[in-house]
């Protein structure tokens, strides 16, 4: 099968570009980071041990994020967004080129859906990125589509209905497979927005049943990942409502199965972070959507909210690693929805905040934090964690990024390049486009 050639440069930002960039901040980025080592160092911290950690650190990209999303009011496209997967990969190759930390996406099917998987593959893989979860998408109706999914999907009443949405998931583990994903995450939207409306123990049934078939087709080294949601778009009751059922229903399936935890899907309020030390605790944490929200599952950007909370929700992760000696790999994806800005420009800035809680977490002084609990030395116990989240970590992301030939200062570098006005040239504009969502 020789390399389907597809008339289309590599994408990306011009190395010169950056290089250009880079040299205009070098010197107040060198200075930065020297005064963070000396920082770090009064901690017995070796910034160099947090840079080598942090250049580990892969986010997953979401496909759907890649064109302006919008709500059930309007969505405001923006010229020279992708109009199919193959340009939305090339997008995505500009965010991993800046940021160093997203070298795959994740894909939605049939929103992604193409001819060629195998040429997709190489496409991405001439990108330089790979392709995280496969996300399959029982919650809309396709044009043809025989049976609806108005009234459910893999729990629906009827087993026709349950059998169509069970043969999609296997068609998405089937295209993960040519494209070298090692998982499916499954979300689905079965509910109910009346008392009465359906029996809420018989659709968990259903959907068992349903998931055990999809869940028995996995190839060995698969994960499925279920993915819980409080709400929305039943407004009454969700079948996979939250952490409890989901990690029911992964202990239920067997050891492949493990929970997606969407930062967006819950109340407000949670404790989120005390959701994540659960799961790892019983080694049911398989991945994150990342994103932020102030009320509903608004999909904003990662940090952009609330980073205290993410900071600490990677204060819980880093523990849960140090347990685990390494062994702990969750999926770390981003799920966000991009209405008045430029992805690319959403997606870098998540990208920093997602890396900034994790350096963060990593410079807590874990020692002190123990004993300082076992003494129940209640301020200095949390000053350990405040003391990380007040650090300026800037020039050690920075460093990382330098180091996978990415920029010091991602936003203004691509606004440098004028990506996006190339592309608005290039690219056909249909305001009616779309990514998958509205
Ligand atoms: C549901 C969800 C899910 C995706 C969809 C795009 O709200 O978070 O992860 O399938 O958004
Ligand atoms: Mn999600």
């Amino acid at each position: 099968m020789g390399f389907v050639a597809i008339d289309r440069p590599p994408a990306g930002i011009p190395q010169e570009v950056i290089a250009r960039d880079n040299a205009r901040l070098m010197d107040a980025h060198l200075a930065d980071y020297a005064a963070l080592a000396a920082r770090l160092d009064r901690q017995n911290i070796d910034i160099e041990d947090i840079v080598a950690k942090l250049m580990t650190l892969e986010v997953g990209l979401p496909s759907w994020g890649m064109v302006s999303g919008g709500t059930r009011f309007a969505r405001f496209p923006l010229a020279g967004e992708p109009t199919d997967v193959f340009e939305k990969i090339e997008d995505c190759a500009v965010v991993n080129q800046l940021s160093g930390l997203t070298p795959r996406v994740s894909l939605h099917f049939p929103w992604d859906q193409t001819s060629d998987y195998v040429a997709l593959r190489q496409f991405g893989e001439a990108h330089g990125m790979g392709f995280d979860a496969i996300n399959s998408n029982t919650f809309q109706d396709q044009a043809g589509q025989k049976r609806s999914y108005k009234f459910g999907s893999l729990s629906h009443s009827q087993a026709a209905t349950r059998r169509q949405a069970i043969e999609h998931n296997l068609s998405c583990i089937e295209i993960g497979r040519q494209l070298g994903s090692k998982a499916l995450t499954v979300w689905i939207g079965d509910g109910s927005n009346f008392p009465g409306q359906v029996e809420v123990t018989d659709t968990l049934e259903r959907y068992l049943e349903s998931l055990k078939v999809v869940y028995d087709a996995l190839p060995a080294d698969w994960r499925l990942l279920i993915e819980h949601k409080m709400y929305e778009p039943a407004f009454y009751s969700t079948v996979v409502q939250d952490w409890g059922t989901s990690i029911l229903c992964a202990q239920t399936l067997g050891d492949k199965a493990q929970c997606l935890v969407d930062l967006g899907h819950h109340a407000p309020n949670v404790n989120i972070e005390m959701i994540v030390a659960r799961l790892a605790q019983f080694g049911k944490l398989g991945g994150f959507h990342f994103n932020d929200s102030k009320y509903g599952d608004d999909d904003l950007d990662s940090g952009s909210v609330n980073p205290f909370q993410l900071f600490l929700v990677f204060n819980e992760l880093v523990s849960a690693d140090i347990r685990s000696k390494g062994k702990f790999k969750p999926a770390y994806m981003m799920d966000q929805s991009h209405n008045v800005t430029d992805p690319i420009e959403s997606l870098l800035n998540s990208a920093r905040a997602i890396a900034g809680a994790y350096v963060k977490a990593l410079i807590v002084d874990r020692a002190a934090l123990k004993s300082y609990q076992a003494d129940n030395d209640v301020i200095m116990a949390h000053n350990s964690l405040r003391l990380a989240f007040e650090t300026d970590v800037r020039a050690a992301l920075a460093m990382a990024r330098i180091r996978k030939g990415g920029a010091i200062d991602p936003i203004a570098c691509y606004r440098a390049s004028s990506y996006r006005a190339l592309k608005a040239e290039t690219r056909k504009f249909d305001p009616h486009l779309g990514g998958g969502i509205v």
